[in-house]
């Protein structure tokens, strides 16, 4: 048994010491007997931090931080909280410098751009989402008409199209010189990245373990992390709205739909109980529901930070080879208590924001 198992089963009687297991499914079993990771930091499991004021806003990624500022602005300017989502997401959807969220992303197999995105209200527990999007900028700003000027909660391709343009959104072309040069060297490495199964390189984010310290080491010191967005925001009321975009994985096959779009998988919230998101390898964070799946644990009584870990735990009791995927989740509750927890060490940089306070957090790794 290699290192890693045994870090994983060390994990896994943390769990059990938290009382997370009894939730989990059965092929999750902690051995049992020995002490939790939380009796041995002195028995005070919950790592969860409470945000010292409202509103409280937290986002994926570098660019979470400039996307919970915008969201703060619109809030304070007498926007609602749709609003505040809805315009902080828009920062990174029109910055061309974010390579997977909107605009300038990068595209699919077939260099096309196809954009997820979703919003989810707390208050009304409606949503909205958009998947397979092209030639609109803006994905979650269509999600958003979705979830309000019809009884769908999903459009999907073509037909998205035409009812963003029949919204009055303005298609346009967004692949940009930076995104085809990407694309056009991607097309040209004989050795590059493809999502067929039998594909040597077929896992889309895993990589390789012997990087994985350079990567934490990088991870904090990178201009921008090209991945999705997904926030949640907490106004003084005690309500919950979350949202996400994303141009899904780079390279993806045409009509790939992520996790992003697919309510209980990108974010989801329950008024109730607080509200989830996620980022990463959506194709297998996807199989697990895991916003939903984190809410649901909280509703059950576990903090945030312990309902994230417990369920990136459960993504690596049923597929033990979930140890080399970029899987990264945060959550926060109605009282403003939040967490984060990516599967690998250094994996995830994330933005929070309360008054006086707007800055990165790297996640803590369950492994
Ligand atoms: C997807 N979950 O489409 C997205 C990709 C992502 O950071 O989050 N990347 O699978």
């Amino acid at each position: 048994m290699s290192d890693r198992r045994l870090t994983r089963r060390g994990f896994f009687q943390g769990l059990a010491g938290l009382g997370m297991l009894a939730a989990a499914p059965s092929y999750a079993k902690a051995p049992e007997g020995r002490p939790s990771r939380a009796e041995r930091a002195g028995g005070r499991p919950a790592s969860a931090e409470a945000a010292a004021g409202r509103p409280f806003f937290i986002s994926t990624w570098r660019h979470g931080k400039p996307a919970n500022e915008k969201a703060a602005e619109v809030l304070a300017g007498g926007g609602s909280l749709l609003d505040a989502v809805e315009k902080g997401i828009n920062t990174a959807e029109l910055d061309p410098e974010v390579l997977s969220v909107g605009y300038g992303a990068r595209p699919n197999e077939e260099g096309v751009l196809q954009l997820d995105a979703v919003i989810m209200d707390g208050p009304t527990h409606r949503a909205g989402a958009v998947a397979a999007l092209e030639k609109i900028a803006t994905p979650i700003s269509v999600a958003r008409r979705v979830m309000e000027n019809t009884y769908h909660t999903m459009l999907a391709g073509e037909d998205a199209l035409r009812f963003a343009i029949a919204e009055g959104f303005e298609p346009q072309q967004l692949v940009t010189p930076k995104s085809l040069e990407l694309w056009l060297k991607w097309k040209a490495d004989p050795n590059r990245r493809r999502y067929r199964r039998g594909d040597p390189a077929l896992r889309p984010i895993v990589r390789p373990d012997a990087k994985q310290q350079e990567r934490s080491a990088l991870a904090a010191a990178r201009e921008h992390d090209g991945d999705t967005i997904t926030m949640a925001a907490l106004d003084a009321n005690g309500n919950l709205v979350a949202g996400g975009s994303t141009s899904g994985l780079s390279w993806k096959l045409p009509g790939r739909v992520g996790d992003v779009p697919l309510v209980g998988c990108g974010v989801f919230v329950d008024n109730t109980v607080g509200a989830a998101g996620a980022t990463g390898d959506g194709d297998e964070m996807m199989k697990f529901c895991s916003s939903f799946a984190i809410v649901e644990r909280m509703r059950a009584g576990a903090d945030p930070q312990a309902a994230c870990e417990a369920v990136l735990g459960w993504m690596l009791g049923v597929h033990p080879e979930n140890e080399k995927i970029e899987a990264c989740v945060y959550a926060v509750n109605k009282r403003g208590e939040f967490g984060a927890a990516s599967i690998r060490p250094g994996d995830f940089t994330y933005a929070v924001w309360w008054p006086g306070v707007s800055e990165l957090r790297t996640a803590k790794s369950v492994l």
